[in-house]
């Protein structure tokens, strides 16, 4: 199959998967063309059968523009890659404005050159973005008018029915993947240029926007630290960084609060990892927690959307409401006090992770591709 990809090539689970969709179509013989104003940032080097189609944003310094109108530019693009590669179906990731512009697209498209449009939704495109006054109509509108819908999570199919009221919508449940070759264990664990010897390794990656409560991490972590020697990696970087970074100066854990950053490769990080912290307030599934538990890293985590739906709570990793420092930071510590006990855990989350195997979920896209198209 022909297939365009429209994601945000940002530093986000959405981008993130599906770039990795997109390559893993690709390995399995689809022609496979992202449509965006950026390389995402996981298309790493060269991949036969994936290309790349910047959106051009050059007219965005025409002087009548005081708001470059991106979302036209987009849907000019789609529709001039769909109609040049032949492509068969727009996949866009992200609602907002990403199935809008598809359906603009199909629409230019409908009689020379019919394609279909799937969109995938990730999470705050329904949990926040879509839900403000002003994106709610036009969210809502692109999701009916797309030919197929999917949803990350059980939880984020029935918060779209909840809040936008798409009963007649087919939302398909396709939940996040991870390749297993690329994020494994390593065994024996080495934390070599991680943390000085003797520590725990503690990990937390996300884009630190308000809804992943980035100074949760820190205060988890501070109460671990005090309990023995350790060391938080925070990688990403976003809105809520310079707020961590206080925290940690204010709870006098800074020398063992590591910030690196934007990290395109995290696996062998992951490697090194003792336990994964993800306190969201909200998290549709939770890629960086898969990707982790695939890793080895049980993760520490709120009950909050779909990640009841990847971590068993006490088994594969821990799991307290939102904001509940407290107990999250007690029960990390018990585990990584006992090693069998750890070990077990360890165990369990890099079983749960086989469930989301790249090679199990992939070809749950490439069934709904052909019905779409038949
Ligand atoms: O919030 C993020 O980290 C980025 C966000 C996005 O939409 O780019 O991620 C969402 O999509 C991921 C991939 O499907 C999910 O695993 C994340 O849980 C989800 N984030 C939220 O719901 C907050």
């Amino acid at each position: 199959m022909k297939i365009g990809i429209t994601c945000y090539p940002t530093y986000g689970g959405s981008g993130a998967l599906a770039t990795e969709l997109g390559i893993a179509l690709a390995h399995r013989g689809h022609d496979v063309h992202f449509i965006t104003y950026a390389a995402p940032f996981r298309l790493r080097g060269y991949t036969e059968r994936v290309w790349f189609h910047e959106v051009d944003t050059r007219l965005g310094r025409y002087p009548l523009f005081d708001h470059f109108p991106y979302t036209l530019a987009l849907a000019s693009k789609q529709h001039e890659v769909a109609l040049r590669e032949k492509l068969d179906l727009l996949h866009v990731h992200y609602a907002i404005p990403h199935a809008t512009t598809a359906y603009l697209a199909r629409e230019m498209l409908r009689k020379e050159h019919p394609i279909k449009v799937l969109t995938t939704l990730h999470g705050t495109d329904i949990t926040l973005v879509g839900q403000e006054a002003s994106f709610y109509a036009m969210t809502r509108f692109s999701i009916e008018q797309s030919d197929g819908v999917t949803a990350v999570s059980a939880y984020l199919k029935d918060e779209t029915v909840r809040a936008f009221g798409c009963n007649e919508c087919d939302i398909r449940v396709i939940p996040n993947f991870v390749n297993l070759e690329t994020y494994q264990p390593a065994e024996p664990k080495d934390c070599t240029g991680v943390a000085p010897e003797g520590h725990k390794v503690l990990v937390h990656i996300s884009n630190f926007r308000e809804v992943k409560r980035v100074r949760d991490v820190i205060r988890i972590f501070s109460r671990v630290r005090s309990a023995m020697p350790a060391t938080l990696l925070m990688v990403g970087d976003g809105p809520d960084r310079e707020e961590a970074e206080r925290e940690a100066r204010d709870l006098g854990v800074e020398r063992d609060v590591r910030f690196v950053g934007r990290l395109d490769e995290v696996a062998t990080l992951l490697q090194a990892a003792d336990l994964f912290l993800l306190p969201s307030q909200s998290e549709s599934f939770g890629l960086a927690a898969l990707e982790a538990m695939a890793s080895g890293a049980p993760v520490v985590a709120t009950r909050a959307g779909g990640l009841p739906e990847v971590i068993t709570d006490g088994v594969s990793g821990i799991l307290e409401p939102v904001g509940s420092v407290e107990a999250m930071a007690r029960r990390a510590v018990e585990v990584l006090r006992d090693p069998a006990r750890h070990q077990q855990m360890r165990a369990a989350a890099i079983s749960a992770a086989r469930e989301f195997d790249e090679n199990r979920i992939v070809p749950m896209y490439e069934s709904l591709y052909e019905e779409l198209l038949a």
